[in-house]
């Protein structure tokens, strides 16, 4: 029943994986690929033969190879279903799976590391548009997502209800691209206090970048 993750200490994507790992109370082996190091590890054919996306995460559990985030965090829910991270009916579940996914599928993919690599290299834009480029995509999901959270939260303290969800697995690592790229959370109040509980659980602790065994020991 051995877990192993292939993450990357500020893949963000990895880091949501991470953090169900840890809410679950999960023991796993982290398989560290560099992301930039010679051209990126994840370009490499011993990645690409496990996920051919060249993208990670990607978990192994017995001998099985799983890729995406969140079909990963859905998979370790249906295996080892508590805490929950989705809530009991058809309609909860929805809300959180659309709030999950407006981070994953319309606010991260905009801002990877490959499209800020070819806007770069490929469109030959400069690190000033690039920076526009991410804070504007996140501004945008943001702003939706403080919204939704003002009507879905019953607590100011979780996307959602009273409990943590995939939707607050999703949030705080989005939180943390945003401060990287520099943008401040005071036009979204609701999110920021949401992001600024969750920070303080121990099982987004132990999730967060700098305390993956691949981050440089500046990063603590
Ligand atoms: N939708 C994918 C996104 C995975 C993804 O984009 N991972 C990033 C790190 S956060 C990556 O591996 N980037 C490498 C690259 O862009 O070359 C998921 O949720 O797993």
């Amino acid at each position: 029943m051995a877990l192993r993750l292939h993450t990357y200490w500020r893949s963000s994507a990895a880091y949501r994986v991470r953090i169900v790992l840890a809410l679950k109370g999960l023991e796993y082996e982290s398989v560290p690929r560099h992301l930039l190091r010679d051209g990126g590890e994840q370009r490499r054919p011993d990645y690409l033969a496990l996920n051919p996306q060249g993208l990670v995460p990607a978990l192994e559990h017995d001998g099985h190879v799983l890729t995406q985030s969140l079909a990963i965090c859905e998979y370790l829910d249906e295996r080892f279903p508590e805490p929950p991270l989705l809530p009991a009916g058809p309609r909860d579940r929805a809300v959180v799976r659309a709030m999950a996914l407006a981070i994953a599928c319309d606010i991260h993919p905009l801002n990877n590391l490959r499209v800020q690599q070819y806007l770069r290299g490929g469109l030959g834009q400069d690190e000033a548009a690039v920076s526009r480029w991410v804070r504007h995509w996140i501004a945008e999901g943001f702003g939706a997502l403080d919204t939704l959270i003002g009507r879905h939260s019953r607590d100011g303290r979780h996307c959602f209800g009273e409990a943590v969800t995939l939707a607050d697995a999703c949030l705080v690592p989005q939180v943390y691209n945003a401060r990287r790229a520099g943008l401040d959370l005071a036009p979204w109040p609701r999110l920021a206090a949401v992001a600024s509980h969750l920070e303080s659980l121990p099982a987004f602790a132990a999730a967060r970048p700098e305390a993956q065994p691949d981050a440089p020991p500046a990063a603590g």
